[in-house]
């Protein structure tokens, strides 16, 4: 673990904390059963704001082979993140006129959800992600995927071999890397003259004003604004010229950077609209801390209100944001009973830290626990959608952020219309 005394973006000294969400396990380190006795490592959260490039970020870095060499995380296993990712192939293989003699990269392309869509048109691609499990699941899917931590020098080796992209993609990556200067210059090596890449990120702004605080873990280095961005990118001679907002993952952004400047009126407005809000300023985040210390006591309250009452919950989605919210919660197995998850890379574990077995989405509608916690609330809608029987029966979500608000039966007709 090392502690960052500089931004990692410019470098600057004197970073400004404003949240510490104490020490937390690592997220995705989902506990095999016959390992329940053995202790976890802890490490702390601590984020901080640099009043240079305005990027916020986490003080203390874990290394990157600690999480992303034995991964759970696989990207297929949300309906609504597979459609989304389908719709983004195909506006590039359209918008860039993608054929059998171009190349579209993915700097993390974990299970081959985003490049199997290339591939079903004969557009040649090539995966990169340093996670062996879903490189594997990819590569059985007819994704040629490339096991190693993208930077500048894996970038440069590509482009001695005479390989170039039209197209670089890199989504919910950018916030994983902690040389995060080594990866925008690997981004302009690999890219042709004319091509682009399409990056998507959370947005901070979200986080912030959505009080997203179970988004932030040890994987997730940077909460990146566009701000922030642009001078990161400015900086390895990349032009952004594109900015467009998306509801996954809670909130995202995408940006589109190429080498030719082509900027359009959507980069003037975002960071017009984020200097108007103060995202360019300490005082935007201060009071963040307090807030989210607010919503755990409020949420923890509901619940032991209900247990109280003799209600049986269980949760669903053992997302990494889970592990967090329950974590640093201090919402433990006392009230919780099982987290229910489609991944079978988790089921039949133990969430971190907390230690509540994993168990298939099926168990909701078997045991027919009162209340359901919604971990994956970014997901609230497929969700609902999937577990209509359970709701019909009665059984009710309680959606934990931005406040504590419980939903049944009644919300149906809604989500099925949205
Ligand atoms: P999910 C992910 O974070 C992964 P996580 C990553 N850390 C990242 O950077 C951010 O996104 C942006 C399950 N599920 O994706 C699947 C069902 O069981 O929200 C997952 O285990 N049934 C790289 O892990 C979990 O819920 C369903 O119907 O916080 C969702 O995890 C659906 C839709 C999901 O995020």
């Amino acid at each position: 673990m090392s502690a960052a005394m500089t931004c990692r973006s410019c470098e600057a000294e004197g970073l400004l904390p404003f949240l510490s969400l104490g020490a937390t396990p690592l997220t995705d380190a989902y506990v095999p059963l016959d390992r329940a006795d053995e202790p976890e490592a802890r490490y702390p959260l601590d984020v901080a704001f640099c009043p240079s490039c305005s990027l916020v970020q986490l003080l203390y870095a874990v290394p990157p082979e600690a999480i992303f060499r034995d991964y759970s995380y696989y990207s297929s296993f949300s309906e609504t993140l597979l459609v989304h990712s389908r719709e983004h192939a195909r506006e590039l293989m359209t918008s860039r006129g993608l054929d059998s003699g171009s190349l579209v990269i993915e700097l993390a392309s974990n299970d081959g959800y985003l490049l199997r869509n290339f591939v079903e048109e004969g557009i040649p691609v090539l995966g990169i992600d340093p996670a062996l499990g879903p490189a594997d699941a990819a590569e059985a899917i007819g994704v040629p995927t490339l096991r190693e931590f993208f930077g500048v020098e894996l970038a440069s080796r590509l482009r001695s071999e005479g390989k170039r992209a039209d197209v670089v993609i890199a989504n919910n990556v950018l916030a994983h890397v902690p040389d995060l200067n080594g990866f925008v210059e690997g981004i302009a090596t690999i890219l042709a003259d004319d091509g682009i890449a399409e990056i998507e990120v959370p947005y901070v702004r979200e986080l912030i004003e959505g009080l997203e605080f179970d988004t932030i873990y040890h994987e997730h280095l940077c909460y990146f604004s566009v701000t922030a961005l642009d001078a990161l990118f400015d900086r390895h001679g990349l032009s952004l010229n594109h900015v467009r907002r998306f509801p996954i993952h809670g909130g995202s952004l995408r940006l589109t950077v190429g080498r030719r400047s082509e900027e359009r009126d959507t980069v003037r407005t975002h960071l017009a609209d984020e200097a108007a809000a103060g995202m360019d300023d300490f005082d935007y985040y201060r009071g963040f801390g307090d807030r989210v210390v607010e919503v755990q006591a409020s949420l923890r309250a509901m619940l032991e209100r209900l247990r109280g009452q003799g209600k049986r919950i269980a949760a669903y989605g053992a997302a990494a944001k889970g592990t967090i919210l329950l974590n640093s919660s201090g919402i433990g197995s006392d009230l919780i009973a099982f987290v229910a998850d489609k991944s079978p890379h988790k089921q039949g574990k133990l969430m971190p830290g907390v230690r509540i077995p994993i168990v298939p989405p099926e168990r909701l509608l078997e045991e027919m626990p009162d209340y359901v916690l919604l971990l994956a609330w970014n997901f609230r809608d497929e969700i609902m959608r999937e577990q209509r029987a359970y709701l019909e029966a009665g059984g009710r979500f309680i959606v934990p952020l931005p406040t504590p608000v419980e939903v049944g039966r009644e919300a149906l007709e809604s989500v099925e219309a949205g």
